[in-house]
């Protein structure tokens, strides 16, 4: 919104665009044309580092058609694809050692 002549470039994890996906209405609203990148893994995964129990459901989120959001709030001719699973064409980090998974200490 400061500088409508740039382009905006969101990188989102699908957890938290679920959050605020309706700003993509505000976006055309305003004219704007902004890259979204949604990373979806399936659910808060830093929550489930940091739960002690992060399995639980808690942390799981709703499968959304995220390319159809852009068309549902108001946009229908934004171009939209969907990527095939980055596993097919990535390969994961492995979880670095000094990561510990569990409740953050308040000491
Ligand atoms: C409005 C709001 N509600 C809840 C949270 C708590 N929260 C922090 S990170 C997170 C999950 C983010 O998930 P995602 O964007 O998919 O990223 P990932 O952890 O999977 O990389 C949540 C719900 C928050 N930060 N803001």
């Amino acid at each position: 919104m400061a500088a409508p002549q740039r382009r905006t470039v969101l990188i989102t994890g699908e957890g938290s665009h679920q959050l605020t996906a309706q700003e993509v209405g505000q976006f055309y609203r305003y004219g704007l044309k902004p890259m979204i990148f949604v990373l979806n893994n399936h659910g808060y995964l830093i929550e489930r580092l940091l739960c002690k129990h992060g399995e639980i459901e808690y942390n799981d989120v709703a499968s959304w058609n995220y390319q159809q959001l852009p068309a549902a709030l108001g946009r229908e001719n934004w171009f939209t694809a969907r990527s095939p699973p980055a596993a097919s064409w990535i390969k994961p980090s492995p979880m670095p050692k000094s990561v510990k998974r569990g409740p953050i200490s308040k000491s």
